[in-house]
């Protein structure tokens, strides 16, 4: 074994070379990795002895893509664009041998190469796209002279990989290697030589592209699909552009243009945005106090209290990850009833392939149902999720306290209230947090973990990984009225409803809202939640718009009427005239003098607040750095991910203006809009969010 790079290293196993890549903890493709792939080829090309060679890597996969800590730095040659091409124009057979994620660069390596075997559980993909990028080595213009522009397009386009049985079928990889990755590789090299097989340059493949020559519906069809789906996003569609132009341009001219198109979004703000969530995504998990060696406790056995919607979304989580819940309801009958909900879902995930009836009843058997609180002596966890009443709250931990074995994690679901109040309910305070889960429960990736003063670190520990187990993105955020992500969202809720009393009306407002990039606007949001959330006709005192509307029955979406009219069965808001007649009335009697209200200030008042609430949260510790407020917000309240949380585009605003606007507003609109310390302080100093981070 000759080590040409602190990375790579040259094996020589008879005629055939092995070219290992150590590069922990994925392999990524950075400078001593390329420098050590180009020089080892050269190396294996210039000795007689060699007649292929192997390019294989060491740990858990496969390169998993270019190395994105590199990136917005001035890259160092060889470039993987003409590492890539030294592998193409090899005279000798080059055979990539995957396992784990050939992903980005990696792919693209892969694709360079002239064969490609494979573990059973390989996966292939080319996800620059969720970085806000696209294949910049060649991926765009190889994938579809291998597997046709149609196959190549969502991979490209979506970034979703696909397994080593699907890329056998599709001819991304020629064989699957049963048992010892390496040698399995070798065997296929020496078939290779000894059936003399000719080189198969991806890069000369034309069969493909001229199939797709003369049907421009393939990408028109696909552009149509992308409309729908990545609203917004400037990637996906020069990934079509870059696919096109493989089916259109010679090779060379396509890595050409394939390079342009990579370097104008390397070079935009929804990459940086991008790249950026990329690695935020993975921080949340990283927890000053909480060393990555605490003690976990085990949780083999899950119980949930509360049926309800966010009840039977909680258990779906568990039991999809294997683990038993015992759930709790008062009455059978409500028991029934949500017992019959998660069967539903699960019967409609498998009308639709997505599992079979045999996994239905295999996660159906995990869940035992009662109506007895006792049955939870046994369970690790219970995670409470009843209505939001904190005497209600309080009196089950209570009996919890007594009922559960000690060890017992006992976790409230509570969206708001005080989990210190409902942890000095029991005798053991260090066993008490939230678990914040957001709606629909079974689907939301977002998990708000509330430590409470006294959680121990172990079951901090301990809520994280089991968040994992179950698929969660868990942020660690402290006690305070909505935690992190709902007292941001409460100044947009505020400010929404001011804006329809000053003189906007609820469609503008939410078109603003949209344009900007979330799935939908405020009101539309009230709809879909639910007007009559928190509402009653007892209490209800007509003045406020929310009070009148529900006194008119307009719950919302499923009344098919709330701030929006809705044809029965139809999600898509229609114009409400006789709400906006009632708005204005609402306003004029209250003395509102209406007012035409720009796009501009619209935006703002529902942006701006939310950032300095989240400067106040930052300041009071309730939530560890500004980054873990981006990932609250992309994956829970619908953030557009290119533009990468309302801490980062504060930055990329500049916090002097948004600091500028906020005193602004505080003039016209009073100290709803005062700036928070930690802005003030960050614009003193000339610094950003990101110094925190
Ligand atoms: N570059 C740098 N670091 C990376 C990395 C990468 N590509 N991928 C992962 N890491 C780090 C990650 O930050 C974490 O670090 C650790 O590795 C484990 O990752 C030219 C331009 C491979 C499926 O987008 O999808 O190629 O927190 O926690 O859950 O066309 O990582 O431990 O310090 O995610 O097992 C394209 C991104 C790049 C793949 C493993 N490739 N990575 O998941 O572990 S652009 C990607 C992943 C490109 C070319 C273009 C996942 C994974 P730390 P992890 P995991």
């Amino acid at each position: 074994m000759v080590a040409i790079t602190e990375a790579v290293s040259l094996e020589k196993q008879g005629e055939i070379a092995l070219l290992w890549i150590d590069n922990p903890p994925v392999n990524a493709l950075g400078h001593p990795v390329r420098k050590g792939m180009a020089d080892g080829i050269t190396m294996a090309m210039n000795d007689d002895d060699i007649k292929a060679i192997v390019v294989i890597c060491k740990g858990r996969t496969f390169c998993a893509g270019a190395d994105i800590r590199e990136f917005g730095k001035p890259p160092l040659e060889p470039h993987l664009p003409d590492v890539l091409n030294t592998f193409d124009q090899c005279s000798k057979p080059i055979i990539a041998a995957i396992h784990g994620t050939a992903f980005g660069g990696g792919l693209e390596t892969a694709l360079s190469s002239h064969f490609r075997v494979a573990v059973p559980s390989a996966q292939f993909g080319l996800p620059e796209v969720k970085l806000g990028l696209l294949p910049g080595a060649g991926g765009t213009q190889r994938l579809p002279r291998l597997i046709g522009p149609e196959k190549a397009l969502p991979m490209v386009a979506t970034g979703n990989p696909i397994r080593a049985d699907k890329a056998l079928k599709e001819g991304v990889i020629d064989e699957i290697v049963a048992g010892d990755l390496a040698e399995g590789a070798i065997a296929f090299a020496q078939k290779v030589l000894a059936e003399k097989r000719p080189m198969r340059r991806v890069s000369t493949m034309t069969e493909k592209i001229d199939e797709a020559r003369n049907k421009p519906e393939i990408f028109a069809d696909y552009r149509k699909q992308l409309a729908k789906t990545a609203r917004g996003f400037e990637a996906p569609e020069a990934c079509v552009k870059a696919v096109e132009a493989a089916v259109h341009k010679p090779f060379a001219e396509g890595l050409k243009y394939e390079r342009e198109l990579f370097q104008q979004l390397m070079s935009g703000s929804q990459s940086a945005a991008q790249r950026y969530y990329f690695f935020a995504e993975r921080e949340v998990a990283k927890i000053p106090d909480i060393p990555k060696d605490t003690p976990l406790i085990d949780i083999k056995k899950v119980g949930v209290i509360g049926a309800g919607t966010m009840g039977g979304g909680i258990t779906m989580n568990f039991v999809n990850a294997g683990i038993p819940v015992t759930l709790v309801e008062a009455k059978q009958e409500f028991l029934d009833r949500g017992l019959g909900v998660i069967k539903k879902n699960y019967d409609i995930s498998a009308s639709k392939g997505k599992m079979t009836a045999d996994d239905v009843s295999a996660r159906m058997g995990l869940i035992k149902g009662t109506t007895h609180m006792e049955d939870l002596a046994d369970v690790d966890l219970v995670i409470e999720a009843v209505f939001e009443n904190m005497d209600l709250k309080k009196e089950i931990f209570s009996k919890l306290d007594a009922i559960c074995k000690p060890g017992a994690i006992l976790a409230t679901n509570t969206s708001y209230l005080n989990v210190d109040e409902i942890a000095a309910m029991t005798q053991r305070p260090e066993y008490v947090l939230g678990l914040h889960f957001f709606s629909p429960a079974n689907v939301m990736r977002l998990l708000e973990v509330v430590r409470a003063a006294k959680t121990s670190i172990p079951v901090l520990a301990t809520a994280m990984a089991i968040a994992k187990k179950i698929k969660k993105i868990a942020v660690m955020v402290g006690v305070c009225h909505g935690f992190a992500g709902n007292r941001m969202f409460s100044q947009r809720r505020r400010e929404s409803e001011k804006l329809i009393l000053e003189g906007a009306l609820p469609a503008q407002v939410d078109k603003v809202v949209y344009d900007f990039g979330f799935p939908m606007g405020p009101f539309q949001l009230y709809d879909l939640i639910g007007n009559d959330l928190g509402w009653s006709k007892e209490t209800s005192t007509g003045d406020s718009i929310r009070d009148l509307i529900c006194e008119q029955g307009r719950f919302g979406l499923k009344a098919s009427k709330g701030y929006y009219n809705y044809d029965p069965g139809s999600r898509v808001p229609k114009p409400a005239p006789e709400v906006d007649q009632l708005i204005v009335e609402f306003s004029e009697k209250k003395g509102y003098k209406r007012r035409g209200i720009s796009d501009e200030e619209i935006l703002q008042r529902c942006i701006y607040p939310i950032i300095n609430e989240g400067a106040k949260i930052l300041e009071e510790k309730i939530a560890v750095r500004p980054s873990d407020l981006d990932v609250i917000w992309i994956n829970g309240y619908g953030w557009p991910l290119y533009r990468g949380g309302p801490m980062f585009y504060a930055d990329l605003v500049g916090l002097d203006k948004v600091l500028d606007v906020m005193k602004k507003f505080q003039a016209e609109h009073g100290d709803d809009f005062k700036p928070a310390a930690l802005l003030e302080k960050l614009v003193k100093e000339g610094k950003k969010f990101a110094s925190l981070n």
